[in-house]
Formats: C-alpha cells, structure tokens, sequence
C-alpha cells in the first residue's frame, strides 16, 4: 500500500473527536485517556517525520500522564521540542478527518524539506496506567504506516526512555552515554552511586513513596543493583508502590500530593526527622519531607535539591583544583523561593539565570553553564555537565590525594546524574550521595536557608490567553495596565514578590505570592488573585 493510503487507513481507525481543539504544550498532550487515541496516532506520524528530518535519529515517545489521575493519560516525545515542531504537533492533531491529515503530513514533508524514504526510528514506553496498552496500539499502527522501525519498550519511567534514546544515538560516537537497556541504566547508577559513595557514610533510612506508579516496580529493580545495607549501602523503604489497582495512581500521594498540599501522604508512617521522599507517576520528579521534632512538616523541594547540589559541586569543584575551569550556574523559574535564590547568589556565590516554566526552557539555560543545576520548584529537574567541562573532568591530574577524591566523588557524580533530563531515581540518589557526604540529616539541610512563607493559587478566567508575559514570566505585558496594578500591591508587603501567569497545562491563571509572613504571602496572593480575575 502507498503509504498515503495507509496513513489515511491507520487513520479512520482512530477518528478525532470533532468537538476537540488539541495543543501541544509544556506537558505534550495530555487529557482524558478515553479522548487520545487520534492524538497518539499523529503523535506517531510526527515522531516518524523528527527522525526522518535528523536522518534516522532514534526518537522517544513516552506515553504517560505523569501526576495527573489515573483516568487521565498524555503522549510527548522524549526530546525537548522546539516551538517550531510543537506547532506541528498541534496542527497534525487538529485535522479534521484522514484525508486532512494525510494533506498535512504530506505538506509537513515538503515544507520540511523531509525525504519520505529516509529512515526513520522510533522507541516508545509508557506508564502504568490502563489505558498505556490501548494507545499503544494506535502508536504502532502510525508507526507501521509511515515504515517506521520501532521498539516497544513497555513499562518504563520517563527519564528511562530518555536514557535509551541517548544510548542509542550516542552509541559508537566519543559521547557513548551507555548501554542502551533498561539493566545498562540500573548498572550505570549503580557504579557511579558506589564510587560516589567512597568516604561517605548513610545514617538511617530514607522512605520512598512512589505514587503508586512505575517509579515503585523501577525503584525496587534499582535498589538490587545497589550494595545491601549490611554492606554499608543506603537503606531504602519503597511505599505507595502498588500498581495493580490503577486507581490508586497518584491518590494520596506523590510528588505533586505532597508539593501542592504541604503535607505527607496519609499513608506515611514516619518518625520526626527520619527523610522521605515522594516521586510523581512517571518517575521525573521527586521531593523530599521529613517531620520536625514538634511534629511539623517540613517541605524540601526542588529548590532545595537545587541549592544542595550546586553547594556540594561547587565545593567538590574548588577542592579538586578545578574552581576555576568548573563554572556551576543554577537555573531556575520564577516559582523558586526568593530564599533559594538568595542563598545561591549570596552565600553560595554561585549565578543564577530565570526561565520561563517549562524543562525545556531550564534545560536549555542550564546547558550554557559549565556545570548546570536546574529544577523546577517541584521536583522536576537534573544537573547538566557541559562537553567541554566532561573533558576538563576527566583530562585534569590531581595534585593531591585530597584533590583526588573530590575528582573521584564529582566524575562519579557525571554518571550517576541523569545528563539527558529530570530524574527521580537518580536524583534521590544524589541527595542520599550528598547528605552522606556532608554527615546530614534533613534538618541539617534544611537549616541552610529559611523559606519566605509564599502561596500558589489558581484562579480561573474567561480566557487565560489574553495574559502575556515578559522577563521570564514575572512580569505582565498585557493586558495592559495589570502589571501597574501588581506593582503597587507588591510595593507594600516586605519582601513581597508576586506575579501571574497562564498555566501551559491547566484552563486557569496561577498566581504566586510571597511575603515576609505567612498572612501577608497570603493576602498578596488574594489581592492579586482580585487583579487578575
Ligand atoms: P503550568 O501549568 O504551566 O504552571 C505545570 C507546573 C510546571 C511544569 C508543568 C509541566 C507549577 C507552578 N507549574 O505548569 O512547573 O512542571 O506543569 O508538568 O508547578
Ligand atoms: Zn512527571
């Protein structure tokens, strides 16, 4: 069959719901699962157009929905997408019939300058949800289409695809990531998390709710490749990990549970001051919270990741000789603590840029230090060694043993955190790296700076998209006048810093406040909130 006729043919099997207007935003596609067959199918004819545009470049799809519930399910593909290509997505999701769509991929060829005959490879994966399998079969059949060689790679966390994906296209070249399956990922982590560890020692458990979704069967998988705890390994506690009742994806628990809320899942059973850890459903993002002594909880964000790692490299950089080649920059959104930044800039010394929402957009900022700390408030985000600062690493000869084991500990650390994008189970791996190092507990960490008390809220509008922002999303362009109006209320609270901003994932406008106290972060928020509606 020409392949026209049998995009067209995969096509009428998963028709577009005509009452739907699909975009592709900072999340992919994501929506009711019941509403994504079409959506996944065009998916599959734009990851097949990607890899023939990068002459056979090996793409990802990931099926997954990440923290939303279980009903729910979403496709992106596993590379940062730039502006350009997720206009394509959209357009390609929003023809109307088969033979809308079929013009449009032709069109996307042409305009693209793609060769249909180029190869073209793609390796997908999804969550645990139950919808995963369905989709899957409207994938293949976009896949098999367009003559595209594909993998199935089942169940796997996000970050794990990526962790393929590079593998696959790095293999045989100077950047040879590792070995492209899922038990090379295991083993990667763990080598580099036994070197790492060399001169440090765990205190206590660490208790790992995983959302009841991949991150569980994947962390347990993790845990065997590590050293036991007889063996002076760290011992982890995986809970939440039951993902054969779908339901209970993401119900009570989870990264976004314990981040949105400011409190512990139900479920916990932890003393004060033992550490936890909560991961979202697709295993990308992870928090840390333990109890204070009185009981209270305390929250240990992304933020705090973020300062604890580009704290530790930086040290680790100064003390293997290497301060000055090693350049460490933290990037991060404007929803960071005004605290964290604070502390980056003044007491770690270290520079920090701001980026619009959205990983890519972190990513990509990251990528222009030497040594790159990126994450969003909650949870999301990863440490990025830049090529030139690999070299440095691993040409440079130290000029002590105590040079020598900070040059151990920070190649160490190159491998173990996951270069290609945010990664719960690497990153839980790093903080237990860094708090065994520095002899920490969670109080420890969280001591280094205070929070200003802040408050996030959602406030829904007639149409979010009248909201224009500037200067990484702080400020309001329009509509016009708003902005003033935010200026004066912020002008009146000490260390008050608001601002509002559409969601790229939800219908609403979110509005972020924070204040010296706990009432006026949330008055702020309110009057602001007043503003916008
Ligand atoms: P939106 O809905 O655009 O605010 C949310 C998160 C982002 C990011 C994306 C993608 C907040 C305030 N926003 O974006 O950080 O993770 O979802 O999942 O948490
Ligand atoms: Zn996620």
């Amino acid at each position: 069959m020409h392949s026209s006729d049998a995009i067209a043919a995969g096509a009428a099997k998963f028709p577009k719901p005509a009452d739907r207007t699909f975009q592709y935003g900072t999340a992919g596609f994501r929506m009711k699962a019941s509403l994504l067959d079409s959506v996944v199918y065009r998916v599959g004819l734009l990851a097949a157009l990607r890899s023939r545009k990068l002459n056979g470049q090996t793409i990802g799809v990931m099926i997954t929905a990440s923290h939303n519930p279980p009903d729910d399910n979403g496709v992106k593909l596993g590379e940062m997408l730039e502006a350009s290509w997720e206009n394509h997505a959209t357009t390609l999701a929003n023809a109307k019939n088969e033979h809308a769509l079929v013009e449009t991929y032709e069109l996307l060829t042409d305009n693209l300058n793609i060769k249909p005959e180029a190869k073209s490879r793609v390796v997908f994966a999804r969550d645990t949800r139950a919808s995963g399998p369905h989709l899957v079969t409207a994938l293949v059949e976009a896949l098999n289409a367009t003559g595209t060689e594909s993998t199935d790679c089942r169940v796997l966390t996000t970050p794990q695809l990526h962790y393929l994906t590079r593998c696959i296209n790095t293999k045989g070249t100077v950047y040879e990531y590792g070995e492209p399956t899922e038990q090379g990922y295991y083993k990667k982590l763990a080598v580099a998390f036994n070197t790492a560890m060399q001169g440090a020692k765990f205190s206590g458990p660490v208790t790992v709710d995983c959302a009841n979704g991949v991150g569980g069967p994947k962390l347990r998988e993790l845990i065997k490749h590590l050293p036991s705890v007889s063996d002076g390994g760290v011992e982890i506690k995986v809970v939440n990990d039951d993902i054969v009742e779908p339901e209970k994806l993401n119900h009570l628990c989870g990264a976004d549970y314990v981040k949105t809320g400011q409190r512990a899942p139900p479920s916990s059973q932890a003393a004060p001051l033992a550490r936890c850890a909560s991961l979202d459903g697709d295993a990308d993002r992870i928090v840390y919270y333990f109890l204070d002594s009185d009981s209270t909880f305390r929250l240990l964000d992304g933020d705090r990741i973020a300062t604890l790692a580009a704290l530790f490299i930086g040290d680790l950089a100064r003390s293997a000789g290497l301060g000055e080649k090693l350049k460490v920059g933290v990037v991060q959104t404007a929803y960071a603590n005004g605290s964290s930044t604070a502390y980056i800039e003044n007491d770690l010394r270290l520079p920090v840029v701001c980026t619009p929402t959205g990983v890519k957009h972190l990513h990509h900022a990251a990528t222009k230090f030497d040594v790159g700390v990126y994450f969003e408030a909650n949870g999301h985000g990863t440490v990025v060694f830049s090529d030139l600062a690999l070299k440095r690493l691993f040409k440079y000869e130290p000029k002590s043993p105590a040079q020598s084991s900070s040059l151990n500990t920070l190649r160490a650390l190159s491998h173990l955190i996951n270069q290609t994008v945010g990664d719960a189970l690497s990153d839980l791996l790093l903080v237990e790296v860094i708090l065994a190092h520095k002899g920490w507990g969670p109080k420890e960490w969280d001591q280094t700076y205070t929070d200003l008390p802040n408050r996030l809220v959602r406030v829904e509008v007639a149409d979010r998209n009248i909201f224009k922002t500037v200067d990484a999303e702080r400020k309001l362009e329009k509509p016009e006048g708003v902005q003033a109006l935010i200026d004066g209320l912020v002008g009146k609270y000490k260390q008050g810093r608001a601002f509002a901003r559409a969601s790229g994932t939800e219908d609403a406008v979110r509005v972020y406040a924070e204040a010296s106290t706990r009432g006026e972060a949330d008055d702020l928020a309110a009057k602001v909130a007043g503003i916008v509606k």
